[in-house]
């Protein structure tokens, strides 16, 4: 908690806002975090006395969580989230939106006294490297001590933050409550022009850890519109070639749960030695024109919230050892016997569990143990293969840009846009199928351009614009690919296989970059020739390679008619320049 002296340091705008929001919500205490480890060890002595936050063995998983959500509280809610302006136009035709005073006032009665019995806590966040010009600060007042925590690793947060308030003055205010949990009064509110969020009946993830999704990306994508910068639901990788020492940083936006945290801490298989791979960030970046005409990037994060499930040895070894310590697990299953967590994909399943829900488990069940978006917060900074440039308050230019989705036909593995203005096509024409990383039914192809469906503050027809309108800046554009790693065949089983085999593409982007390597022109970019894929040491069929990289033109009809009925939904909104690159795109397929 901070002391005396430090509250005295405290910004009259920030004291007072806190000061409102208590006389509304009326808690039985304040509670100023500072951020340290022993504020951390009180809060996770109260956490236990709750009885859903269970310590891990000491031994092997020292100063490690297990935390139980609702069963009605598993993910994002996207059904639940609002754009609240003045104007429906603001929030476009694919965000929820509410009319801005009616939301405040809907939202300050449900807040009325909500925190009576409770302690408020009061998170000061910092998004973004210290002294940046890029980092921003968020204040976050919660009454769930499970976000505390978990902010503490996933921000800097506490001292950190205060410091460079008084630099920047302004901030981000985020009201969150848990409420009493009840889904029908669920609400997680952006207000855009006040750079203020809420949200209500909430306690899990993107939800109410109000620093992720709603500050980094909805609010931060207003900011960004406004200032000329880009806030991206992307991961940031450093691929290091070490015989020349030279280094190349790429960002990529996969949908949620489609593979990003996985690519970002990328494994190159054994026959590239001469490679290493860094994370910057596995889950949003923010992207700016620097002086030199590229765009760079900062990772606004300071930890990981990556998906459990599916985490392991053969996916991602890279992770496993920093989940060994000072990492929240929530929704995974609980093996008893030794008090260690396991989800499925990190080992051979134990012969009893205590599933997700803290019901008795065992293989023959047919049901997961883990739920499918479990996750772990875990710091980057005890991630053994952080990028050294991860601080770097001028952020990483990037060499090339990706995107993709989950489509189990059609897309190929790989191909690349013939220009930046053509990336930002094949990025607004992302198609993906729905995981469980949100609620309602999974597999649903929809269109979810630039992987921020869920995720932009604003009319999306006006932030394809603003892509147009950043890229004139670029002087120095990054290459941009497309890629699918989720093709399937007859049998419904996945073609490639990859995970770390990945690198075998991203190896091609690279050769690319440097203009080292052919390729096949087609009317939707370019596309690998077969032999340009390394396939050495893999037992991987080059006809199969045939099949993930064939151009279907009547499928690429159908795909982009499809496409141009999702565009027209944004009527005067979408730019000109997009219909043009669209045009280009649709009669070089119908004429190929
Ligand atoms: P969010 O944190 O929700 O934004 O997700 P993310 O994009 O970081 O996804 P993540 O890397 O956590 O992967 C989610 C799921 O995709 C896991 O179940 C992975 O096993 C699976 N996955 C990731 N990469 C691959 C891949 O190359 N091939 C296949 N088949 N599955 C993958
Ligand atoms: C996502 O859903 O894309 C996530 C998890 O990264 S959350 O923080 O809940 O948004
Ligand atoms: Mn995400």
């Amino acid at each position: 908690m901070l002391g005396e002296n430090e509250l005295k340091d405290i910004p009259e705008n920030l004291s007072s806002w806190v000061e409102n929001v208590r006389s509304k919500t009326k808690p039985d205490k304040v509670y100023w975090c500072n951020g340290s480890d022993a504020e951390n060890s009180e809060l996770s002595d109260l956490l236990t006395k709750s009885g859903k936050w269970i310590k891990l063995n000491e031994k092997e998983y020292p100063n490690c969580y297990l935390y139980r959500t609702d069963k009605n509280d598993v993910a994002r809610v996207e059904d639940r989230t609002f754009i609240c302006t003045d104007n429906r136009n603001d929030a476009g035709p694919t965000n929820n939106w509410m009319e801005k005073q009616k939301a405040l006032k809907m939202l300050w009665k449900l807040f009325d006294g909500v925190m009576t019995g409770r302690i408020m806590y009061v998170v000061p966040y910092l998004m973004g490297p210290a002294g940046s010009d890029f980092s921003q600060v968020g204040v976050e007042i919660t009454d769930s001590a499970y976000v505390v925590v978990n902010m503490q690793i996933l921000t800097r947060m506490g001292k950190a933050a205060i410091k460079e308030l008084k630099r920047k003055k302004r901030f981000v205010r985020a009201v969150h409550s848990t409420g009493s949990l009840n889904p029908k009064n669920r609400y997680i509110c952006h207000f855009p022009d006040e750079r203020l969020l809420m949200s209500i009946d909430t306690a899990y993830g993107g939800n109410a850890m109000l620093n992720k999704k709603p500050h980094a990306l909805r609010i931060a994508s207003v900011a960004a519109r406004d200032e000329g910068w880009l806030a991206e639901h992307m991961f940031l990788l450093e691929i290091i070639q070490k015989s020349s020492n030279k280094k190349y940083y790429i960002s990529g936006a996969l949908p949620s749960a489609s593979g990003k945290t996985n690519l970002a801490m990328i494994q190159p298989p054994d026959e590239f030695k001469d490679f290493a791979a860094r994370t910057v960030g596995d889950d949003i970046s923010w992207l700016f024109v620097g002086n030199s005409g590229n765009l760079r990037g900062i990772n606004p994060e300071n930890g990981f919230f990556g998906v459990a499930y599916g985490t392991g040895p053969s996916s991602n070894p890279n992770i496993l050892d920093s989940l060994k310590r000072n990492t929240i697990f929530t929704n995974v299953a609980l093996n008893p016997t030794d008090n260690t967590p396991w989800w499925e994909g990190l080992s051979e399943p134990p012969e009893m569990l205590y599933d997700w829900t803290g019901s008795e488990w065992r293989p023959g069940y047919g049901k997961n143990a883990a739920h499918k978006n479990s996750r772990f917060t875990t710091p980057i900074n005890q991630y053994k293969f952080k990028s050294a440039e991860y601080e770097n308050p001028d952020g990483v230019p990037l060499s090339a840009m990706l995107f993709g989705g989950r489509r189990s036909s059609l897309i190929p593995l790989v191909y690349e846009a013939k220009t930046f203005e053509q990336g930002i096509l094949i990025g607004a024409i992302t198609r993906a199928e729905t995981t469980a990383a949100q609620s309602g039914k999974r597999g649903i192809i929809r269109n979810d351009p630039m992987s921020m469906l869920a995720f932009c503050g604003y009319n999306m027809g006006d932030y394809f614009k603003h892509w147009f309108d950043v890229a004139r800046k670029i002087k120095i554009p990054p290459k941009v690919f497309n890629v699918n790693w989720f093709r399937k065949d007859q049998k419904g089983n996945y073609i490639w296989p990859g995970f770390g085999e990945n690198f075998r593409v991203i190896k091609w982007m690279l050769d690319r970059v440097d203009e080292n390597v052919g390729a096949v022109e087609t009317p939707i970019g370019f596309i690998p020739r077969l032999e340009d894929i390394d396939l050495n040491g893999l037992e991987f069929d080059r006809e199969k390679l045939k099949e993930l990289l064939y151009f279907d033109k009547n499928g690429w009809i159908k795909e982009l008619n499809g496409i141009k009925t999702f565009f027209e939904r944004f009527g005067g909104h979408l730019p000109h320049e997009l219909w043009d690159e669209f045009y280009k795109m649709y009669e070089s397929v119908k004429s190929y």
